[in-house]
């Protein structure tokens, strides 16, 4: 394991102890632990291990310095797994409610004998939570409206989480004989920020041994359906996935279809209507007679699955892959991620289709935190995995002063950073150029946490709202727009603060910051954090074609989160974003003279 997820691992045992009421020394030590992993790199943590000298290391005692090396060499800690084993697990499950931290979780369970998060609901419902010690109405109010928050999103998944259990389904199909084509459709393939549920597509000569293959993957934790052309499942995390059987020569018809977007597929059959054609996932046939229908009647009792579908009789349009699908419509090929309804087609039509920036266009991000703000790698770290993604530069912009809980920089310790950024650049230890910035805080009257010299003395300055979410939107909008028109912001930082599934944005008129960035040739960010995705691909189309540029930024607090940048570029296809429309696709030479100069005379050319 590395530091940060054996950090990870302290700190999730800290907050199991003190959910069991453990001594506060014992449960802080965890914590204190994690803290420290955090601050040191990693390979000082190798060598630490190697030479067991943990702990020397101020922070670290013995029995920690013992279940660190244990994690570090073998990647479990039989005392965690005890733990863990030793806790009713709708305890763990009431952690993820917003409101409930360890100690309160721990007294609804010993005072009101609470072990599930339906029974905590019925006792909010009733009044018991408000009338412990400690807690009150408000309290008991936040609790339940967490709660049903809870139940709302727990129905959706991270594109970034379901992408990762997608992926090596998707390879292991491939690799099966029987396979000929598999592909991952849907929400997913559309590069959607959340996704309901899973949907492979598969082309194979033999189905049984597929399906079987598929039900028994690891994290498959029930069969919810088991047929000749499909199956069912739900994983661990909630998570469901559909997997179809198609023989090949529908598969380029099911792809389309079970990749949708529902909106898309409406024009589609249109489109193909209007040519006397009628699409669907089994082919194209003449609409005239309508064979699809008549096919429909005959349904197939298969267990576990309500009916089942047949084929036309008809032969269809042969067609190979999607690219044919489409060009058989007179349309140029629509990537997944625009098929959403909103103009596609006709653009496809036009042959007026943007060449949408990909991961491989990016040169660099610019919103990065370090060890020295509350990232958990080091300057160099940072600098080296930037240097391994090929990039020519890295920004780094750690948290300033007013966000304390983040370790914001006071004016001293930015002073300092930007003199190690500095050094580290002329001493040509990495290929890839360093920017110092910050992520400087827009305060509640719309100022910015340092000072103009402060600002001055750094390559850009990304500004972001950290506190204060509850503004109504006409202050809120004025503002971010007083941040943005200060000569010395470079791009807005997360413009809502959203954090998917877990928190609404604030509220914003986001036509009028769009407005006041264009003018002021500030960039707005698409923040690329899983979680974030921030300004919401549906805004980009417009903006960037009234003229604001785009940075995708990782906002990275760690090395592995540089890596976020491919959600990023999932919501800026989906926004209909060019590589030219996106600033960290530019060359270091280019983006260190638009830094000096361009975005001040941007303004004026406009
Ligand atoms: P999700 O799972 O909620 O994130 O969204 P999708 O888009 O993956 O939706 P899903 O899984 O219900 O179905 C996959 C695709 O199949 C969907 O995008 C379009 C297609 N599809 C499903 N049901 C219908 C339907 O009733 N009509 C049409 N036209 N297409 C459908
Ligand atoms: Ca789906
Ligand atoms: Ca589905
Ligand atoms: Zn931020």
């Amino acid at each position: 394991m590395n530091k940060n997820e054996i950090a990870d691992v302290l700190t999730e045992i800290g907050t199991l102890l003190e959910l069991k009421g453990e001594n506060p020394f014992k449960t802080r030590a965890y914590l204190s632990g994690a803290r420290v992993l955090e601050s040191i790199e990693q390979e000082e943590l190798d060598t630490l291990v190697r030479e067991e000298r943990l702990k020397s290391v101020k922070g670290i005692g013995d029995a920690l310095a013992q279940k660190i090396g244990e994690l570090h060499t073998t990647g479990r800690l039989e005392f965690f797994e005890k733990l863990k084993a030793s806790i009713e697990p709708g305890l763990v499950a009431m952690l993820e409610v917003p409101g409930l931290g360890p100690k309160k979780i721990k007294a609804v369970h010993d005072q009101l004998g609470v072990t599930t998060i339906e029974g905590l609901a019925a006792a909010c419902a009733d009044g018991r939570v408000a009338a412990l010690a400690g807690f009150g109405e408000k309290s008991q109010e936040k609790i339940l409206a967490g709660i049903r928050n809870r139940e709302a999103y727990g129905k959706r998944h991270l594109w970034w989480e379901a992408q990762a259990v997608a992926a090596p389904i998707v390879a292991g199909l491939r690799a099966l004989p029987q396979v000929a084509r598999a592909e991952a459709a849907g929400s997913l393939r559309r590069g959607m920020e959340t996704v309901g549920d899973l949907d492979f597509i598969v082309a194979a000569t033999d189905v049984v041994p597929v399906v079987e293959w598929f039900v028994s993957q690891p994290g498959v934790k029930e069969v919810t359906a088991r047929g000749e052309t499909k199956a069912s499942v739900r994983f661990e995390s909630g998570l469901q996935a559909d997997l179809r059987l198609v023989p090949v020569e529908q598969f380029a018809f099911a792809l389309h279809h079970f990749t949708g977007s529902k909106d898309h597929n409406v024009q589609m059959r249109q489109r193909a209507l209007a040519r006397g054609l009628s699409l669907s996932e089994w082919g194209l046939v003449p609409a005239e007679g309508d064979e699809t229908v008549k096919a429909k009647v005959q349904s197939a009792q298969v267990s576990g699955l309500k009916s089942q579908v047949s084929p036309p009789a008809s032969p269809s349009a042969p067609v190979a892959s999607e690219a044919e699908l489409f060009a058989v419509l007179g349309l140029h090929f629509i990537p997944p991620e625009l098929r959403e309804g909103l103009g596609e087609i006709e653009a496809a039509e036009a042959g007026e289709l943007p060449r949408l920036v990909e991961v491989g266009d990016l040169r660099g991000a610019f919103h990065n935190h370090t060890t020295a703000s509350d990232g958990r790698n080091t300057l160099s770290e940072m600098t080296a995995a930037a240097e391994a993604l090929g990039w020519d530069y890295l920004g780094i912009a750690d948290h300033s002063k007013s966000s304390f809980q983040a370790k914001g920089l006071d004016e001293e310790r930015l002073a300092a950073q930007v003199a190690e950024i500095r050094a580290l650049n002329a001493s040509g230890r990495f290929k890839t150029h360093v920017f110092a910035g910050t992520e400087c805080d827009i305060l509640p009257d719309g100022r910015l946490d340092f000072d103009d010299a402060v600002l001055a003395a750094l390559d850009y300055v990304v500004v972001s709202v950290h506190n204060v979410f509850n503004q109504s939107s006409a202050d809120m909008t004025a503002r971010i727009i007083r941040a943005i028109e200060h000569p010395h912001a470079t791009m807005l930082g997360h413009l809502t603060g959203r954090l998917l599934l877990r928190r609404e944005g604030y509220q914003v008129d986001v036509t009028k910051i769009v407005d006041a960035a264009i003018a002021n040739g500030v960039v707005i960010e698409l923040n690329a954090s899983p979680w974030r995705l921030d300004m919401d691909w549906r805004h980009w189309r417009k903006a960037a074609g009234r003229g604001l540029l785009c940075a995708i930024n990782p906002d990275a607090h760690e090395t592995a989160g540089l890596s976020h940048v491919g959600a990023g570029i999932n919501s800026a296809r989906k926004g209909w974003l060019t590589k030219e429309q996106v600033l960290n696709t530019r060359s270091l030479a280019a983006v260190k003279s638009w830094l000096a100069t361009g975005h001040w005379s941007l303004a004026t050319s406009h």
